[in-house]
């Protein structure tokens, strides 16, 4: 027995594939314009990478997740649904999904919501965190595709598991990591259970 697990699971790159649905949006929009395979892609930010790459390419990645049905269209990750929907079952077990949304409100909040409700139930929208500063929100667990978590907390009570993406898959991390939903995430829970 013991208290209960707080599980918090981001969304991008974690639950919604976020890069693969960046990636072909952005080339139908812009077919003429260099682009980042996903195998060539570096550091969180697609919109630095693609800067790096040609000034004017920054803002024209901007537009992309900036559009109308860009949140709402991307594709689950292989197993990501399934895994949440088992936490949710687990006895003593709460899981919250804990995602940044973009500054640009027009549709991303909402269609947060909405991928959500669409992918895992209404009961589920119960579970979700919108926030820019994951720091301050309390929990045991953080499965979390960026390296860097800050925030105005310095001592978040969650431990950072990297979940491995496109980005990130290169760096020695101090975090562990999932390496991707086949990974055997029942026994990180497990290892934070008292
Ligand atoms: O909503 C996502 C997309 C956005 O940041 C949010 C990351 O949320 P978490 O995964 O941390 O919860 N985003 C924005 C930019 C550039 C903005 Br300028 C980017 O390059 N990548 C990215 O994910």
């Amino acid at each position: 027995s013991g208290k209960r697990l707080r599980v918090l699971v981001d969304m991008d790159g974690v639950l919604a594939d976020f890069e693969g649905g960046f990636l072909k949006k952005y080339r139908a929009k812009y077919p003429e314009d260099p682009f980042i395979s996903l195998q060539d892609r570096r550091g969180f930010w697609v919109s630095a990478q693609y800067g790096q790459l040609r000034s004017d390419l920054c803002e024209k990645a901007i537009s992309i997740w900036e559009s109308k049905d860009f949140f709402m269209e991307l594709e689950p990750l292989p197993g990501g649904l399934e895994a949440v929907r088992e936490m949710a079952q687990m006895e003593n077990t709460d899981v919250f999904i804990c995602t940044s949304p973009i500054n640009h409100i027009q549709h991303c909040p909402y269609e947060k919501y909405a991928w959500v409700e669409q992918h895992l139930g209404q009961g589920f929208l119960e579970q979700v965190i919108l926030t820019r500063d994951k720091t301050v929100i309390s929990g045991d667990i953080l499965i979390d595709d960026k390296p860097d978590i800050l925030g105005v907390d310095p001592e978040p009570t969650w431990e950072h598991i990297l979940f491995t993406a496109c980005h990130n898959k290169h760096l020695s991390p101090p975090q562990k990591r999932l390496l991707s939903w086949a990974d055997d995430w029942r026994a990180i829970l497990n290892s934070r259970r008292q």
